[in-house]
Parts: structure tokens; sequence; C-alpha cells
């Protein structure tokens, strides 16, 4: 457990996430949380949870992290926490930019979960199991075999080549990033840290790079790693870990 500072005249906020081996920040969606935070310029103390342990979050009567707690207050699910650190942390820099932005970036959450991660998620679950523990392991084996019929070494034996029709989708992104720096606009907002997540959720987890070098989104990543003194750089890479370079 990692104590920050109290936000003035507030009580400590709390984040579960997934932990992994040597304490590995490897939730994607808890990392949505953990920059929506530092957008609103909140701290929080966060508590890590192995991805089989239910017991340890059954207080949110749900199963899945990121879960915010603020007092009396629980909130779980990535999107339902930006909602609530909009909403009632008036003073920091909006998540959203106005009623329009939240609408859009809703779009954004949704494209994200359902066109994205499910073609580059079943590529790389094959090195998600090596960095948590044992149980974990075939906690996480079991659910993606399930979902996808195929175990985890077939989903990335021919993933080199798979990968094209996940980095086909962005497309769009890419031409939004050749008229601004971030999808938000100017500056980076909820919907780059929606986004990022699953890139940053990938540097964690793997070695393997879904984007080509040349394409435009390496630059955008690499904003996106710097923002917030680096906070997203600042937790160690797969490569950094193996000790190779990446
Ligand atoms: N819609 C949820 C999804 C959260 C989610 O899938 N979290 C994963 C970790 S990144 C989890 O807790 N999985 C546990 C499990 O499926 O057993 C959100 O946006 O927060």
């Amino acid at each position: 457990v990692v104590i920050i500072d109290a936000p003035e005249g507030r009580a400590v906020l709390t984040l579960y996430e997934l932990g992994g081996l040597d304490g590995r920040r490897y939730s994607q969606f808890s990392w949505r949380a953990t920059l929506a935070l530092a957008h609103k310029g909140l701290t929080a103390q966060t508590i890590k949870v192995r991805v089989s342990d239910k017991a340890a979050i059954a207080f949110s009567k749900q199963d899945k992290v990121p879960i915010l707690v603020d007092r009396e207050t629980v909130v779980a699910d990535s999107w339902k926490i930006a909602e609530y650190l909009e909403d009632d942390f008036l003073s920091g820099p909006s998540l959203f930019g106005c009623d329009t932005g939240r609408a859009l970036t809703r779009f954004v959450n949704a494209f994200v979960d359902r066109q994205l991660i499910p073609k580059l998620a079943p590529l790389i679950m094959r090195d998600v199991v090596e960095i948590v523990d044992a149980e974990d392991a075939a906690h996480l084996r079991k659910q993606i075999e399930a979902a996808f019929r195929r175990s985890l070494e077939e989903l990335a034996a021919d993933r080199a080549n798979e990968i094209t029709g996940f980095r086909r989708i962005l497309d769009p992104v890419r031409a939004s990033l050749r008229a601004q720096s971030f999808l938000a606009g100017v500056s980076a907002g909820y919907a780059d840290y929606i986004l990022f997540s699953l890139f940053q959720w990938a540097r964690i987890v793997s070695t393997f790079e879904p984007l080509e070098s040349t394409d435009a989104l390496v630059g955008w990543r690499e904003r996106m790693l710097d923002l917030h003194d680096g906070l997203a750089r600042s937790e160690p890479s797969r490569a950094e870990r193996d000790g190779g370079a990446r």
C-alpha cells in the first residue's frame, strides 16, 4: 500500500487495483482511474489485490477493479469513477470538457472496450500469465480461454500478423491526431486516458509492440507517458523489468 498525501479538506481516497508479481500495476481499467485522479490533481492511496482474490473486494458487491472508496462512498467501474471525480471534485480541470464532451467520451469508452481490447488482449494474454502468481495465472487463463475458445498459446501464435487488424481499427484515431495533439484537443482528456490505458497495459505486461514505429500514435503515446510528471512512464515496462530495451 502506497500512501501519498491526503487532498486538502477531504478524507484520503482509496483506489483498489490489481497487483502482479513485484507489485506490477497491470490493470488497464485501473490506469484510467489513476490518470483521471492525477488529471484532477487528486491523490489516493492504492490497495493492490490479486485478480483471483474476490474476497478482498467483496465489500464493493461486484468482482472487478478499479474500485474507488471515498469515505462511505464506494464506486466501482472506471467510467463511473471518472464521472464521480468529474461531478464531485469541481476544483480540478475537467475530464470531459462539457456535457457534449462527456457524451462523446462515452463513445470512446465503448469503442476501446468493444473494438480495440478484443483485438489486442488475446494476443498478449500469454505474456500476462507470466507476471502474476500461479493462482492469478490460472484464473486469467481460464477466463480468456473460455471467452475465445482457444489456448493462450494459440491466440498468441500468429500475433505478428494478426496485429494488423488492431492497427487498422485505429485509423480514425490516427486521422484525428493529425489535426490535434490529443483526442480531447490541445490537451489530454479522459478520452485519451481510456485509449492510452490499453497501450499502458501492453507495455507493462508484454514486450510485444502493438504499433509500427512510423505510426503517428507513437508520438501521442509518448506524450501520454510524459503527462503528470511521467506518472505512467514511472511504472516499468515489461522490457525494463526483463532487463532489455524497448
Ligand atoms: N467495465 C469495468 C471493467 C473492469 C475490469 O474488467 N477489470 C479487470 C481488471 S483490468 C478485473 O477486475 N478483472 C477481474 C476478473 O475478471 O476476474 C471498468 O471499466 O472498470
